[in-house]
């Protein structure tokens, strides 16, 4: 890494692909205003009720791929960051849609998961899926009926690809928060990974200032699309 150009690292939530038209967790009209966590977001919850927590996935999925839901100009303006920065960009997101991935982003690490995967509980393996899961569903890779779970990281489980994640903090110079509460570890803690322990400078830029707010060095507060784009050009 030098000095001219550090390494970034930008963790993103919910509240980027808030002005897409997709709804964050914790907000007022947020996902869980509306059904509880632990009906759908757990592993109790998919083995006590697995339709229940298909059907809560089969409808965010559709609506992602039937919807005109699509990029916005904060997730445009992080891949033109990719590609003028010297350095290496690394977005982290904890975010299951699909938005950084089609506005173009390439070093993209999906920690919570991809809402268009699909993955085998017998065989372990993840498949791209655009369609409904039900109990009947059939792996395509070993044939198990009703073994296929969404590819995402519920509560209690962990998240993907820690050790990069950890190793790009441990040695970023700057680390951007973007649209997220900070309220679900680990992501809650890489603010304190990055700034404390390794030596970035960390910015928040969210609608308001988070739960770990007083963590950062730098705020700037308001809509995604209007402060992103402004932050990194
Ligand atoms: C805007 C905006 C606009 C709005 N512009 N901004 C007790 C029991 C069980 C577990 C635990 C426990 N105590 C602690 C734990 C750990 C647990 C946890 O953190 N719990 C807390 C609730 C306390 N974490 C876990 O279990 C994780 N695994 C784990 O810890 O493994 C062990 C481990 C140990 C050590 C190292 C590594 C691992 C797994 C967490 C999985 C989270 N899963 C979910 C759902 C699955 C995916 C899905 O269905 O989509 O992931 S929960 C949900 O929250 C989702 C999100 O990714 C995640 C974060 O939410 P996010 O993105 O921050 O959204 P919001 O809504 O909270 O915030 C949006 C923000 O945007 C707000 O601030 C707005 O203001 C802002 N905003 N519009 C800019 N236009």
């Amino acid at each position: 890494m030098s000095k001219a150009s550090p390494s970034i690292v930008v963790l993103t939530g919910a509240g980027i692909s808030k002005e897409s038209g997709l709804d964050t967790f914790r907000d007022k009209d947020g996902i869980w205003s509306r059904v509880s966590l632990e009906d759908v977001a757990t592993p109790e919850a998919f083995h006590r009720n697995p339709a229940r927590v298909q059907a809560f996935y089969n409808d965010r999925r559709r609506q992602l791929v039937e919807s005109d839901v699509k990029p916005n100009a904060a997730h445009e303006a992080l891949v033109r960051l990719e590609q003028a920065w010297p350095g290496e960009v690394l977005v982290v997101t904890q975010n299951i849609d699909d938005l950084h991935d089609r506005a173009g982003q390439r070093n993209l690490i999906h920690m919570h998961g991809e809402l268009l995967k699909a993955r085998c509980e017998a065989c372990g393996e993840a498949h791209s899926w655009k369609d409904d899961i039900t109990v009947e569903t059939a792996c395509p890779s070993c044939g198990a009926v009703g073994r296929l779970r969404p590819h995402v990281v519920w509560f209690g489980e962990m998240p993907f690809e820690m050790e990069r994640i950890y190793a790009a903090l441990g040695t970023c110079g700057l680390f951007i928060s973007i649209g997220t509460s900070g309220s679900v570890y680990p992501a809650a803690g890489f603010v304190q990974e990055a700034g404390f322990y390794g030596d970035a400078h960390t910015v928040e830029l969210n609608l308001e200032p988070s739960d770990g707010s007083v963590q950062f060095h730098e705020h700037l507060h308001g809509a995604a699309s209007e402060i992103v784009p402004a932050y990194v050009e």
